[in-house]
């Protein structure tokens, strides 16, 4: 054995088997959580390269090491076409993921201690987005606008009420537990209104903006932070979208504020999705997403209450507490069913995070691997059967031989 030269299976058996086992587990399963989603081959095989050999810190043109020739190309290429896909000035493609990609934004905009505002976890928000537990929390002020009790909804007025009573440094718009059009343009307004920074966390999102589902957050955002690996369907990363005028400071704080030298297989991937993003086969992508969720909605609430009414984007919030169950317990029953979904707060959630009344779903990795309106309305049969018969084995073990028929008639590579 050539522990240099040879592939995984011969070098380690026991890695190569668990990625196996795990592919299969995908293979087979309706993989359901909202900001989950399936990277191309493609992209698949840029991760797999030898750009994850090279250091490269610094930005193209400007590194601290030699041998940076080709990882300029690469990047620069991520860059443009990121720029292209979205209409932004300035991008950053060197975040590591969303969490520091969020921090970053904090710490080239404000001061240790300045205010923010943005949605709480419980309503919808992140934990990036200022929670208390999150480092974002504890290093600058951050109060917290939600949804209104009576259509759980964001509630407008209470943002600008919030903004104008706290004079934020930013306000963050977007969320990873919202299922309605996030209006951009209605809270640059309000931030502008105040003299904040607006900015966008539109990770669950980028797909959706960039096939035309969801209205963009360019040109009234100041700042759009996205992850790379949700709807945008390539790797683990984020980017960092900016007006020229603050191009500096985000850059400074990437780099070298917070990072060290950048994933340059990763950003190598970026630039492939993105690449995928200017197809019109993508446009027809996003769009068919979110038919499915509307789909898979119309049907599940025929058996449970979703909250808000329904669906504008990729992602359903039910609340499953009504139907006897709590969220804890329809995610099991669920995974038993082969369906991957997660527990979930609901807004104004009288349980506990770690049991909460809700499950969250979403439709961005089916519908990359063809599944069709017709088939989320059945599943969301399906969803909804689970839920009722939780504790009974034999409608579990009947659901989970139709969603390997599901499965079966749409390979994932
Ligand atoms: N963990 C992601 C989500 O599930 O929405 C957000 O980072």
């Amino acid at each position: 054995m050539n522990r240099f030269r040879d592939s995984l299976d011969k070098v380690d058996p026991i890695v190569f088997g668990l990625i196996e086992k795990e592919r299969k587990r995908q293979q087979d399963g309706l993989e359901m959580i909202p900001s989950e989603s399936f990277a191309s081959l493609a992209v698949l095989q840029a991760l797999g390269s030898v750009l994850n050999n090279k250091y490269s810190e610094g930005y193209p043109g400007k590194r601290y090491y030699g041998g940076n020739q080709v990882v300029d190309e690469v990047e620069s290429l991520a860059i443009e076409r990121v720029k292209k896909v979205f209409g932004c000035e300035h991008v950053n493609v060197q975040p590591y993921s969303g969490s520091p990609a969020n921090v970053e934004v904090y710490s080239a905009l404000m001061e240790l201690g300045d205010t923010a505002l943005a949605m709480s976890l419980s309503e919808g928000g992140h934990l990036t987005h200022g929670h208390k537990v999150s480092f974002t929390g504890k290093a600058w002020k951050f109060v917290h606008y939600g949804v209104s009790r009576k259509d759980e909804r964001i509630d407008l007025e209470q943002v600008r009420a919030l903004a104008r009573e706290h004079k934020p440094k930013i306000i963050v718009c977007g969320a990873t537990a919202y299922s309605r059009i996030i209006p951009f343009k209605e809270f640059a307004e309000i931030a502008h209104e105040v003299g904040a920074y607006a900015m966008a966390d539109m990770s669950h999102l980028a797909g959706l903006v960039a096939a035309g589902a969801h209205p963009s957050p360019f040109p009234h955002m100041d700042v759009v932070t996205t992850t790379t690996h949700k709807t945008f369907n390539g790797p683990r990363g984020a980017v960092i979208m900016c007006r020229e005028e603050l191009a500096q400071k985000v850059d400074k704080a990437v780099f070298p504020g917070m990072q060290g030298g950048p994933h340059n297989h990763v950003t190598a991937g970026i630039a492939v999705a993105a690449g995928l993003m200017l197809k019109p086969e993508f446009k027809a992508y996003g769009k068919q997403v979110v038919k499915n969720a509307a789909a898979l909605a119309k049907t599940l609430s025929e058996s449970v209450r979703i909250i808000s009414g329904g669906t504008d984007n990729h992602l359903v919030l039910a609340d499953v507490s009504k139907a006897g169950v709590s969220g804890k317990e329809a995610e099991t029953a669920l995974d038993q069913a082969l369906i991957t979904v997660n527990k979930n707060m609901i807004p104004f959630d009288p349980r506990q995070p770690f049991d909460p009344s809700g499950i969250r779903m979403g439709t961005p990795a089916i519908t990359s691997r063809g599944f069709n309106e017709s088939e989320c309305s059945e599943i969301g049969g399906l969803i909804a059967r689970v839920v009722k018969n939780h504790s009974d084995s034999q409608a579990l073990s009947s659901v989970k031989q139709r969603v390997l028929e599901l499965t079966a008639a749409h390979p994932m590579y």
